[in-house]
């Protein structure tokens, strides 16, 4: 594989400073080195810049730095359909705003392919804020809904070139959605799967049946992975804990069958936020997260399975 490796540092998307390091923090915890060390061939192809665009005023007071986002969501829908025409990017955020762009440019790639963008969305929060709804006005709480075309986002963020159909959309981990979310995931039909699904089912059965449905479609895979869909306890360098999160070994198992699932094309680790960590273990364990999702496993296993 050619993992090609891409830095978001956006911040402005969250409440608190801080994700701007994030991608500075996945490096020197050795991205690159475990990646190679599974046999990978790794670039790193640098920082993203944002492109400053004209963005007239929105009438939700409460959105906080849209013309900044708006930059960074052109910015790196381009950077993310660039890397996106071979190899696997993987995208170190910044905050999940950033998501609005990667999701945005591989969906341009997939569809060039003539092939269906499913994402895998791992996350405490599903993201599914529109410009209106959101009463937080951090944007790092709205890519969902607009990489997936919901309304509200027209004349302010860039065109969508292709919508991901929210029908091939899976969340997982969720356990903070706001009222207005919830309203508009069941509209939209996306699969959601809360923490209390993960405890009553286990998380493999639940990500199993979605990686069927990806197979079977003929899709390609983007894996959203959200520091807080991580429990605090093992994951805290993010600015919006929630407790109750997946487990180490949820989250490494979620990982090992996506990567043995083989569907996987391209990866987001956002949230990061480096000046919360503790001595660096939060890094070191997405860069850990990451090399389970290309290939580290504790055995040999006999056959392929997911
Ligand atoms: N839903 C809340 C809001 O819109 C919290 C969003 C927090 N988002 C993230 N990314 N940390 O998942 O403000
Ligand atoms: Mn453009
Ligand atoms: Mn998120
Ligand atoms: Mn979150």
């Amino acid at each position: 594989m050619h993992c090609k490796i891409l830095g978001i540092p956006v911040q402005d998307g969250a409440g608190r400073m801080g994700c701007e390091m994030g991608p500075s923090a996945l490096r020197t915890a050795g991205l690159v080195a475990a990646l190679g060390e599974l046999g990978h061939q790794v670039s790193d192809l640098g920082t993203v810049v944002p492109k400053q665009q004209d963005v007239k005023p929105h009438g939700n007071p409460a959105l906080k730095a849209l013309p900044e986002i708006v930059a960074w969501t052109d910015a790196i829908s381009e950077a993310a359909y660039a890397a996106g025409e071979d190899g696997m990017p993987i995208f170190l955020g910044g905050d999940h705003s950033m998501a609005a762009g990667t999701l945005s440019g591989m969906a341009r790639r997939a569809a060039e392919a003539d092939r269906p963008l499913f994402v895998l969305w791992l996350d405490a929060h599903p993201d599914f804020h529109t410009l209106d709804t959101t009463a937080s006005g951090n944007l790092h709480g709205v890519p969902l809904a607009y990489a997936s075309g919901q309304a509200g986002f027209d004349g302010f963020f860039p065109r969508l070139h292709t919508p991901i159909d929210p029908t091939r959309i899976c969340a997982l981990g969720l356990r903070s959605v706001d009222p207005a979310e919830h309203t508009a995931l069941r509209g939209a039909g996306v699969t959601v799967h809360d923490m209390r699904a993960i405890d009553e089912h286990g998380i493999a059965p639940l990500l199993r049946a979605f990686l069927e449905r990806v197979a079977a479609e003929g899709g390609r895979l983007h894996v959203s992975l959200d520091v807080d869909f991580l429990d605090p306890a093992i994951a805290p360098a993010v600015g919006t804990t929630v407790p109750g999160g997946a487990t180490f070994r949820e989250a490494h198992l979620a990982m090992e069958m996506l990567h043995d699932s083989g569907l996987v094309t391209s990866l987001d680790l956002v949230e990061l936020n480096p000046f919360l960590d503790e001595r660096g273990r939060t890094a070191t364990l997405l860069v850990d997260l990451t090399a389970s999702l290309l290939g580290r496993r504790i055995m040999d296993r006999p056959t392929r399975s997911h």
